[in-house]
């Protein structure tokens, strides 16, 4: 979508700090960081929200690369936490779906 951040920072329009990327998905550093590891990964087609996925391959696609990233990224011992934000309600601000992979300290629990 033309006027997408996400889409932007997926096609190389917006510069952003990647650390992964392939034919469906991009992940990148987030520019607000809530934790000392906070990685977004997105599909590069534009999806508005995980309310909005049709074809479940976006969701194998996602959570392996998600879990491919935190392994590379040695998080596997301390762990980590993969949240996917939806709608109002649920806090989501960019309608373009991500996945918030948080790590690198204690996150608390529940959610604010
Ligand atoms: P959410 O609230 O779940 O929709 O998360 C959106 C996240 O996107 C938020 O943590 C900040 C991040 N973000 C917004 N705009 C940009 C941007 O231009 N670049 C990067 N790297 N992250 C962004």
């Amino acid at each position: 979508m033309s006027d997408c951040i996400f889409c932007k920072i997926a096609n190389g329009e917006i510069p952003s700090q990647f650390v992964y990327s392939d034919d469906y998905v991009v992940a990148f550093k987030d520019v607000n960081p809530q934790a000392p590891v906070h990685v977004l990964v997105i599909p590069r087609e534009h999806i508005a929200s995980s309310a909005k996925v049709e074809d479940s391959s976006v969701w194998s696609r996602l959570m392996s690369s998600a879990a491919k990233i935190a392994r590379e990224l040695g998080l596997e011992t301390d762990g980590y936490r993969m949240v996917i934000n939806t709608g109002e309600h649920g806090g989501q601000t960019v309608p373009h779906l991500h996945l918030h992979l948080l790590a690198g300290r204690n996150l608390g629990w529940p959610p604010g």
